[in-house]
């Protein structure tokens, strides 16, 4: 970054390793940190609109138990970091996150988009009212709207269904100055994508991760290491060049 991008937008994509040192488990785990959710979990069973049409029970019981999981964690030194960026950056700072937790909001960060949707959130596919929902979901709960029982489901964005804001987040990344991929092995489409799209529009980019991915070569810059200690360096960096204007 120099002087002259100071008042410059940055759009910042996290995913999954972001939340690892807050004890949540990624979903492809990593060369040196063993399995992911995917190695307990066939995503084909949990993870699509079919699964949820052919065993329901399982794939309540599964969100219910990443959602009962959030009361054990809080946010690490890698989201409270990129909070105070968002605070202290004097152009515009906008988490798009991969993940269901809520570690970014506990950590302080206002501008976020939860592209993949939000574990303590349900959504009743009879009426398509969405909630806020602290409790387990089972095949018996009861949409508070429309009264309807058995249509309640996680509001989370399943592999086969579009993901949350695409329009804004595409807008998002066409009008960025700087962008940033945190803990996302880029696995997953349309978000390992985002790179490419970013840096089409003239955005310098930059990989954060515990190590490189498949995607590494598309970026700028790298940087290596656990979240958070890299993040924080990063968001260090980006401030110190601001107060050197
Ligand atoms: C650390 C760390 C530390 C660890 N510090 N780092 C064939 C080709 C291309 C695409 C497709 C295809 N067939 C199907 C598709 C599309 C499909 C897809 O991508 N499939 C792939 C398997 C190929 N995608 C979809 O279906 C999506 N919808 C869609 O495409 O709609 C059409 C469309 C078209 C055009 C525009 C827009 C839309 C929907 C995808 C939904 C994904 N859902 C999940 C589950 C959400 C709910 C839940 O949480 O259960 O989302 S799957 C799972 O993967 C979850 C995550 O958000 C997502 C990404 O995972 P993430 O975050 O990258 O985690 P990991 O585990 O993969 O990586 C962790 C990283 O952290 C690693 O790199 C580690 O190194 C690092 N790390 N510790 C720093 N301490």
């Amino acid at each position: 970054m120099t002087s002259s991008d100071l008042s410059s937008s940055i759009v910042i994509l996290t995913g999954a390793g972001i939340s690892a040192e807050s004890g949540l488990d990624t979903f492809r785990g990593s060369s040196t940190g063993g399995g992911g959710v995917w190695s307990q979990y066939r995503l084909e069973d949990v993870a699509t609109p079919e699964a949820f049409a052919r065993d329901p029970d399982l794939v309540h019981s599964f969100y219910n138990a990443r959602r009962a999981a959030l009361l054990d964690v809080e946010p690490n030194s890698a989201h409270t970091a990129l909070a105070r960026l968002e605070r202290d950056w004097a152009g515009t700072v906008t988490i798009v996150t991969q993940n269901v937790d809520d570690l970014h909001e506990r950590g302080g960060s206002n501008a976020l988009i939860h592209m993949h949707g939000e574990l303590r959130r349900a959504w009743c596919r009879a009426c398509g009212e969405r909630y806020a929902w602290l409790e387990d979901l089972s095949i018996d709960s009861i949409c508070p709207a429309c009264k309807h029982a058995g249509s309640m489901r996680p509001d989370v964005v399943w592999f086969g269904e579009m993901p949350y804001q695409m329009d804004r987040i595409y807008q998002l990344l066409e009008d960025c100055d700087v962008f940033a991929a945190i803990g996302t092995s880029g696995n997953v489409y349309p978000a390992a994508q985002f790179v490419q799209h970013a840096a089409q529009y003239g955005a310098e980019t930059f990989e954060l991760n515990l190590e490189p991915t498949e995607l590494a070569r598309a970026f700028h810059s790298n940087a290596y290491g656990n979240a958070s200690e890299i993040v924080p360096n990063w968001v260090e960096r980006l401030l110190r060049d601001t107060d050197a204007s």
